[in-house]
């Protein structure tokens, strides 16, 4: 078997386009629309000859495909690189990049760590860290919503909610990059995250745990469950790598999105102020309109067929979902920033058994601070261009500067 990107090399089915398009190319993370659309316009699939990978961005086909984990496996990895046929930088996630049965009893213990109960029980701490920091903002008045905002209150609260005894911000932001950029093809990111390896995974290990993890903790949960013989102690610390590598990244890009979405639209902001019910509708469509998860990967476990292309067994899929949910077959003007939308059925946490277990935090997190910002400012106001911060898994800002004027 050939090796190409990591994964097994195919040749391009009959009914498939085949593009010579870069996803990866930093122009194209930066401002992926035009890619997006032009994904959509060439048919459910395309094929992509430099890194071997069937490339899908219509909502239906997409969906098709993240919705069967018989036919498309995790447990190959989300990314390029097949954990099957090669070592990774990392040992597999026990619940990302794994298929039933075993998917589900790891599952089952983050459930219920991240319960509809257990959440709301870190409502209050989210929505007083939340008014602390947008008093502190708008008494700036204008400051980097990137750095100063949507980086800093995911590291504020959620590590403080997982009872990580050792938080380091800086840390858990660059272990993010490593995990996201880590699902690319060994480009410049992937390789820039990965150099800060030996600096980065032994403080990992070590705050994952048990003897780094306050008792009163969402992390202290899963060294319950190895107590009562349910998983292992290292399947517990695998547990708390999971919550740290899937919670910061992605509640860092909704934030940071969500602020750029509001500082773009005004008389969307409007409204939420106007009407605070608009919180969950306004993040929801957050999530469609700018996927901070913009693509996973699948891998064909048998020889298939979705939308009249035939898939051979072991053919890696890239899940486009930053495309799927601007696809104008399902979403009415979907270009459009809409907080009264309710964009049921959005991919931005996936869907089928491998759909986010995490957006109960992630919503109460954005609850705290669009509230809050709701509240509290009158105008959200562009200070200065946006930049993006191009990442092979995530579409994120790296800097966006904006004015807060009080209410
Ligand atoms: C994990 C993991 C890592 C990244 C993302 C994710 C979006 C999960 O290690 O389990 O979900």
């Amino acid at each position: 078997m050939n090796l190409i990107s990591g994964h097994k090399e195919f040749a391009a089915p009959q009914d498939a386009a085949i593009w010579d398009i870069d996803p990866y190319a930093v122009e194209t993370l930066t401002a992926p629309e035009p890619y997006y659309a032009e994904l959509r316009a060439r048919g459910a699939f395309a094929y992509i000859p430099r890194y071997s990978i069937l490339a899908c961005g219509g909502y239906e086909a997409t969906k098709e495909v993240f919705s069967d984990h018989e036919r498309f496996a995790s447990s190959n990895g989300v990314g390029l690189h097949d954990l099957k046929l090669e070592d990774s930088w990392r040992a597999p996630s026990i619940v990302l990049e794994v298929d039933p049965p075993d998917h589900a009893a790891n599952r089952r213990v983050i459930m219920r760590a991240l319960s509809p109960r257990a959440v709301a029980g870190l409502k209050e701490r989210f929505r007083a860290a939340a008014d602390a920091l947008v008093d502190q903002l708008i008494e700036k008045g204008s400051f980097d919503a990137v750095a100063e905002c949507a980086e800093t209150f995911p590291t504020t609260v959620f590590p403080a909610a997982v009872g990580l005894k050792l938080n380091d911000r800086r840390k858990l932001i660059d272990y993010g990059s490593m995990v996201f950029n880590g699902y690319g093809p060994d480009n410049e990111l992937r390789r820039a995250a990965l150099a800060k390896s030996d600096k980065i995974i032994p403080w990992i290990t070590r705050s994952c745990g048990r003897g780094n993890l306050r008792p009163d903790g969402l992390g202290a949960t899963f060294f319950e469950a190895a107590d009562a013989g349910e998983i292992t102690e290292k399947e517990a610390e695998l547990l708390v790598r999971s919550l740290l590598s899937a919670g910061v990244d992605t509640t860092v890009a909704s934030i940071g999105n969500a602020l750029w979405c509001l500082s773009r639209h005004p008389a969307e902001f409007e409204k939420l102020k106007a009407d605070p019910s608009l919180t969950r509708p306004c993040f929801e469509e957050v999530l469609r309109y700018t996927s901070p998860v913009h693509s996973f990967c699948r891998t064909a476990t048998r020889d298939t067929e979705v939308a009249g292309v035939r898939i051979e067994e072991g053919s890696k899929i890239l899940c486009v979902l930053g495309a799927a949910n601007l696809d104008e077959s399902r979403w009415e003007a979907p270009t459009r920033f809409n907080i009264e939308r309710r964009p049921t059925g959005h991919l931005a946490f996936g869907v089928g058994v491998h759909n986010c277990v995490g957006q109960n935090v992630a919503r109460a997190e954005l609850d705290a601070i669009l509230s809050s910002i709701a509240e509290k400012v009158s105008s959200i106001e562009p200070a200065g261009d946006p930049e993006w911060r191009p990442n092979n898994a995530m579409r994120f800002l790296d800097r966006l500067p904006i004015t807060f004027r009080p209410r």
